[in-house]
């Protein structure tokens, strides 16, 4: 897949060999090419240019870069639920890439409950892990289960690739009380979704946490969005190299001269 500096080179590249054209046309009467050909040749590179400008905007489609929780479930008894969002572009093998969650009670600073994920997660797709005394309709989305006690609301949950944190809920070592957030939007008897424009999990699990911030929050035992996720991805803008800036500016002033030539 080209990237976005890529991109730019090669756009670099095209103005360069316009300003090589240019001498061509120059020299256009001594080298007999004829004005067809150069037509044809300004063509084929403008046909090319844009298809690999648009292969690259792709590049722009995957600012994920990792997986993150995209769903939290906390609802009567064992009603708990958390999905897990792949939009890294690629599939991803849990078992081997060292994916766990660890759960953090009451405010302790170890984790009470570690939960080794396995299976392969598509891209664009989501692995839900379930309690496994959860409701039915839970468990029909489930990718995975585990039968421990788990989090009732105010227990900090963490997303780790091996030993690194890579998003988490809660704050670990702090005991809220009851819940982070009010309202709808809180830790306990919730169901908590991210919103669609994070892209990107919370590494730091040792900071305070506002669900607020990240998170929609929805009625206890929401299940309705388990199971799918979307995200809104950002408009990034790529940024050239120093050498390709160089190389574009070497080029316009080609595309400049070769307008020169023909206007003689
Ligand atoms: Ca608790
Ligand atoms: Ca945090
Ligand atoms: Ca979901």
């Amino acid at each position: 897949m080209l990237q976005s500096n890529n991109v730019w080179k090669f756009i670099g590249f095209w103005m360069a060999w316009h300003m090589h054209l240019c001498a061509l046309v120059n020299n256009s009467r001594e080298v007999a090419m004829s004005s067809s050909i150069t037509l044809l040749r300004h063509l084929c590179a403008t046909v090319i240019v844009f298809i690999l400008v648009a292969l690259g905007s792709f590049a722009y489609a995957f600012p994920v870069t990792e997986l993150f929780i995209s769903e939290y479930i906390e609802g009567t008894s064992n009603n708990k639920a958390l999905e897990i969002y792949n939009g890294t572009g690629a599939v991803i093998d849990l078992a081997s890439g060292g994916y766990n969650i660890q759960m953090f009670f009451n405010g302790q600073m170890s984790a009470g409950l570690t939960i080794n994920l396995t299976g392969m997660v598509a891209d664009g797709d989501v692995y839900v892990l379930a309690q496994s005394g959860a409701d039915a309709m839970i468990l029909a989305q489930s990718d995975q289960t585990n039968g421990s006690g788990w989090y009732n609301g105010d227990d900090a949950i963490v997303l780790r690739k091996g030993t690194v944190v890579i998003d988490s809920i809660g704050q670990v070592g702090f005991d809220p009380g009851s819940e982070w957030g009010t309202g709808l939007t809180s830790t306990a008897d919730n169901t908590l979704r991210r919103k669609l424009t994070i892209v990107s999990g919370d590494p730091d699990s040792l900071d305070s946490f506002d669900p607020f911030l990240e998170w929609d929050g929805f009625t206890q035992n929401t299940f309705t969005g388990l199971g799918s996720h979307e995200i809104i991805a950002p408009v990034i803008t790529p940024t050239p190299e120093p050498s390709t800036c160089l190389l574009l500016g070497t080029g316009l002033f080609g595309v400049f001269l070769l307008g020169r030539s023909r206007n003689k």
